[in-house]
C-alpha cells in the first residue's frame, strides 16, 4: 500500500496487503512490547474473525484495521468509543450504534469491533463494510455504499476512525467512562427499545433500559424486573 496516512501524534501505521487477521497481527506486536499507537491496516484478510471466534468477511475494498493501546488493562468501556469512533468516520445521518459495539446504518450491520486485552495491553480490532458485505447474516449487514451509494476508500475512512479514537482514548484518560457513555447513548437504540440478548446461555427479552456506568446492557423486563447483560448478542425483538 502506498501514500502517507494522516495519523493522531504518536500513532504509526503497518500496512499489508494481505494478512490473515489484523488482530493477531497487533497482539504480536503487543506481546513484542510495541508501544501504544501501532495501527494494523490490511487490504484483505484471510482469516478475519469476529467474536467468539466467529468468521468475519473481509473482501477487497473494506476497512480492516486494529489499533494497540496500552490502558492499563483490559478497558471494554474503549469498545464503546471505538463504536462511536466508527459511527462518526462514517458522517452519515443513517448510523446508529447496537450495544455492545456494533455500527449500524440504516438499521444494518456496518461495522464491528472485536476488543482482545491482557494485563498490559489491549488490541482494538474494526472491520467496516465499505463497498461489500455478506449474505445472510443471522444480524442483517450492509456496507456504506449499498446505503448511501458513497464509495470511500478505507484509508481515508481509516484517518477519520484513528482521528476520532484518539480524540476520546485521550478524553477517557482525563475524565473516564462518562463522556463516552453519554455520547453512546445519543447514537444508540432509545430507551424503550425492545431488545433479545442471546448469551450461550440464555434468551432474554426487554426494553432497553440504560448502559450501566461499567458498559453492562440493562434491561427491562415485562414484569419491571431490570435484566444486566455483560457480554452477548442482543437483536431487535420483532
Ligand atoms: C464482530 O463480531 O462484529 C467483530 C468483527 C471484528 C472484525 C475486525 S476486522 C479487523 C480485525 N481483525 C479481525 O480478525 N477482526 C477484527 P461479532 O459480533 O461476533 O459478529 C460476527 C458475526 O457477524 C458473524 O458470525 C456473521 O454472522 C456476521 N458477519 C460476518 N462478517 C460480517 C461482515 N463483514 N459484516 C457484517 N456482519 C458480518
Amino acid at each position: 500500500m502506498s501514500g502517507a496516512l494522516r495519523l493522531p501524534p504518536g500513532w504509526r501505521l503497518a500496512a499489508f496487503d494481505e494478512i490473515g487477521s489484523t488482530n493477531d497481527e497487533a497482539k504480536g506486536l503487543a506481546k513484542s512490547g510495541t508501544p501504544e499507537g501501532m495501527v494494523v491496516w490490511a487490504k484483505r484478510q484471510t482469516a478475519g474473525r469476529g467474536r467468539e471466534d466467529r468468521r468475519w468477511e473481509s473482501q477487497d475494498g473494506n476497512l480492516f484495521c486494529s489499533l494497540l493501546l496500552r490502558p492499563g488493562g483490559p478497558v471494554p468501556e474503549l469498545g464503546f468509543a471505538a463504536a462511536l469512533a466508527t459511527a462518526e468516520a462514517l458522517f452519515d445521518g443513517g448510523v446508529s450504534l447496537k450495544w455492545p459495539n456494533d455500527v449500524l446504518l440504516n438499521g444494518r450491520k456496518v461495522a464491528g469491533i472485536l476488543l482482545e486485552a491482557a494485563a498490559d495491553w489491549m488490541v482494538v480490532g474494526i472491520g467496516v463494510n465499505l463497498v461489500s458485505y455478506p449474505e445472510g447474516t443471522p444480524f442483517p449487514a450492509t456496507s456504506l455504499q449499498a446505503e448511501t451509494g458513497r464509495v470511500e476508500t478505507p484509508a481515508a475512512i481509516l484517518e477519520n476512525l484513528c482521528m476520532r479514537l484518539f480524540q476520546w482514548y485521550r478524553l477517557w484518560k482525563g475524565e473516564g467512562f462518562t463522556p463516552i457513555r453519554e455520547a453512546w447513548l445519543e447514537y444508540a437504540h432509545p430507551v424503550g427499545t425492545e431488545l433479545v440478548a442471546r448469551t450461550p446461555i440464555s434468551t432474554t427479552k426487554g426494553r432497553f433500559k440504560d448502559l450501566d456506568k461499567d458498559g453492562t446492557l440493562i434491561l427491562e423486563l415485562a414484569d419491571g424486573g431490570l435484566h444486566r447483560v455483560a457480554a452477548g448478542d442482543v437483536y431487535f425483538a420483532s
